[in-house]
């Protein structure tokens, strides 16, 4: 293994660049990068130019997923597709994002390359950058995985974001074309899927560990919740006359709170509120809600929101309100590939840490791709343990870890035919 200090001048290179991305955003003073925004086109006009010299040409999917192949050792030239290996994370953000949720897993990839110094493996390795994992912009997480999984059908383009933009239409926009998303599925060399990613947590901190083993991921509910009541004024209208949509939710917020804390393990987030007509002199005639519910078993999860939902239909009821709620996400948790889980906490164990294994609360790629192929992640330590928020940051050390972990993981692999060859013969 090279030096430490090649380890660690390639990790400060990678904190640089994924600052650089960073200010890549449609807000003018924090971090924002949606599905198909203007800046995503920055990234990837920032990130091409890192991978070129690398013998690894960039294309964009008609997703809008960034990818690069980086090609197999000379005796696969002969073959009509050598295995493949996808390392990556995504390249979109929440609002006022920090500068490594996703983009990181990129980075990293590219790092990986970059270290290998020419050298070819037994199988290719694509750098996969997804246009859309949070899910901000249409409510609609993982486009840009599912396109990969072949589980992005007509219907779905046709979701609308706020402005009434079709996803069919930010992807026209963009200069891109979605007859041509079944092209961006998997093909059958591609044999495993990496990520690696913050932990977004306080775990790894608190046991002071740069990285762990992710073993699996939480099932994830993400729903709207709309009270209806009745506009009226704030000024002449009894308290006892109201049908307060506000404070119907209100209510409810606090009652899915005290649910998700008496529950162990669940979490449960009301992240907006939207009310109409939104005027302080008006009682709100409507509050939409957002409700997103995660627990590693499903069914915890599943009979969790089925009590929310009874709840907030209680509080309607009592208040004379109308409810609705409209599904946009039933995501199962997930378990890793065992086979990669093993490889990476060897990896690990080589850089001389001590693997941990965990489970991760937040939603990744990996989720979806684990559909297809074998997939499997690795955390990196989040000091703080603060996420989607500026402060979000990583330590230079473990990021120096974290490549060595890779170049650990990448040579064990590539003496692992058995591994890459077998997911390849299975789909022929
Ligand atoms: O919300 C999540 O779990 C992830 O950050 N997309
Ligand atoms: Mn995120
Ligand atoms: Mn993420």
């Amino acid at each position: 293994m090279p030096l430490k200090t090649e380890f660690d001048n390639l990790a400060g290179e990678v904190i640089a660049r994924c600052h650089k991305l960073s200010s890549f955003s449609e807000d003018a003073h924090s971090t924002r990068r949606t599905f198909l925004s203007p800046p995503m086109r920055d990234v990837h006009r920032e990130i091409t130019p890192w991978l070129e010299p690398l013998g690894t040409p960039v294309t964009v999917d008609a997703i809008g997923n960034l990818r690069a192949i980086y090609p197999a050792n000379q005796s696969h030239a002969n073959e009509p597709a050598a295995p493949r290996l996808l390392i990556g994370s995504h390249l979109d953000t929440v609002p006022n994002a920090g500068a490594y949720d996703g983009i990181l897993g990129v980075v990293l990839a590219v790092a990986l390359l970059q270290q290998l110094h020419g050298r070819r493996l037994p199988f290719a390795i694509e750098v996969v950058g997804f246009s859309e994992e949070e899910g901000v912009r249409f409510r609609l997480p993982f486009l840009g995985s599912r396109a990969l999984v072949g589980r992005l059908d007509a219907s779905t383009l046709e979701t609308c974001d706020p402005q009434g933009i079709s996803i069919r239409s930010a992807i026209e926009v963009f200069g891109l074309n979605p007859q041509e998303i079944p092209q961006a599925r998997l093909t059958d060399e591609v044999f495993a899927y990496l990520e690696f990613h913050i932990e977004q947590g306080p775990l790894l901190e608190k046991l002071n560990l740069p990285l762990a083993v992710v073993d699996s991921i939480a099932g994830q509910t993400r729903l709207e919740l709309r009270f209806l009541g009745r506009s009226n004024h704030a000024g002449t209208t009894p308290m006892d006359l109201r049908f307060d949509a506000m404070a119907g939710a209100a209510e409810w917020i606090v009652a899915v709170e005290q649910h998700a804390k008496h529950t162990p393990g669940l979490v449960a987030t009301v992240g907006s509120v939207q009310t109409i007509p939104g005027a302080g002199n008006v009682i709100a005639g409507e509050a939409v809600l957002t409700l997103d519910v995660r627990h590693q078993n499903d069914n915890i999860r599943t009979c969790a929101v089925d009590d929310m939902i009874h709840l907030a239909r209680q509080i309607a009821q009592r208040r004379g309100l109308l409810l609705n709620s409209i599904p946009h996400l039933n995501q199962s948790a997930v378990p890793m590939d065992s086979f990669l889980c093993g490889q990476i906490e060897a990896a690990i164990r080589r850089t001389g840490c001590a693997p941990h294994r965990m489970s991760s609360g937040a939603g990744h790629d990996a989720m979806v791709m684990a559909e297809k192929v074998p997939s499997a992640m690795i955390f990196l330590r989040t000091p703080g343990g603060v996420s989607h928020d500026p402060a979000e940051t990583v330590l230079v050390d473990d990021v120096a870890k974290a490549i060595e972990c890779g170049m650990h993981l990448l040579d064990q692999l590539a003496s692992s035919p058995d591994f890459f060859r077998k997911h390849a013969e299975e789909k022929n």
